[in-house]
């Protein structure tokens, strides 16, 4: 393909997911209406490429949503939530704002506390943490993987603006070394959580005995540090995790290896379409 797609709010028959098709936000939105069976559209973008379309649909205020947005980290405004993915555009106008929204409607409702830690810890800690690693030149495989599964456009425009964008993104997502041995901390702490409370609850991480919305947010968000084969419901390949740098390997085996990133695999084999 030439140039991704694009559409009219207006002329749409069925939802329209917009995202950027790597991100493990937009795999938990993805997960949710793939897991309702909900016909659906995805509307991918490449990162920079994606400001266009989500901006326009964002444009009101009211179709920002209050929940986390990359540039948090940096104490970046909250302005940025004008292009934040992913969201949802239904046939009758109106916007779901962000993933939270787009999992309870489709899925139902996620334990509050749950929500907080996962939305503004794990996700964010493992945003800046696989960035850290797919943005660095010296791994350029990794990104070029992801690139190439993109349409002409916007490899072309990463040609272009590549090192532009990945400026921009080192510095919103405040990435740096230091940073990263926090978000390191941070990912294991929540994983160290989860997998005690899986030890007394093997089915979920509320007290239910079948696996919930929260634990969909939990498997999706926390799937970056675990790797599932089957990621994004094979939407897009992220490359086999032999082709990590070292350092990376370690951290994905050291999480496959908890009860918490146990759950992620075994939930990713049985319960992802
Ligand atoms: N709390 C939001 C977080 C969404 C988010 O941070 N999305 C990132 C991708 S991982 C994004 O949109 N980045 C591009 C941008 O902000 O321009 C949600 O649950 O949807």
């Amino acid at each position: 393909m030439i140039f991704p797609s694009s559409f009219k709010i207006e002329q749409i028959s069925v939802p329209h997911l917009v995202t950027i098709p790597y991100s493990h936000y937009c795999e938990l939105a993805r997960w949710a209406m793939d897991m309702s069976q909900t016909e659906y559209k995805e509307m991918k973008y490449m990162p920079g490429y994606h400001m266009n379309v989500v901006g326009r649909l964002r444009k009101k205020k009211e179709n920002r949503s209050n929940s986390s947005f990359a540039g948090q980290e940096s104490d970046h405004h909250g302005g940025r939530r004008k292009y934040s993915v992913p969201l949802v555009a239904m046939p009758d106008g109106t916007i779901l704002r962000d993933s939270w929204e787009i999992l309870e409607k489709f899925m139902g409702p996620v334990d509050p506390s749950w929500k907080d830690l996962l939305d503004n810890k794990l996700g964010i800690s493992l945003r800046q943490l696989a960035y850290f690693y797919y943005l660095n030149p010296k791994n350029k495989d990794l990104l070029n993987n992801i690139l190439n599964q993109t349409t002409l456009s916007e490899r072309i425009y990463w040609f272009f603006f590549g090192n532009i964008v990945k400026k921009s993104m080192y510095e919103l997502m405040a990435i740096t070394k230091e940073n990263i041995e926090e978000s390191k901390k941070v990912i294991f702490d929540v994983f160290e959580k989860a997998s005690e409370k899986l030890n007394s609850n093997p089915h979920s991480l509320t007290e239910e005995s079948f696996f919930t919305p929260t634990d969909m947010a939990f498997c999706a968000l926390g799937s970056i540090a675990v790797f599932p084969e089957k990621y994004s419901g094979n939407t897009v390949k992220m490359g086999s995790i032999e082709s990590f740098p070292t350092d990376y390997q370690e951290i994905i085996k050291f999480c496959r290896n908890t009860t918490a990133g146990k759950f992620i695999l075994n939930c990713y084999e049985t319960k992802r379409l």
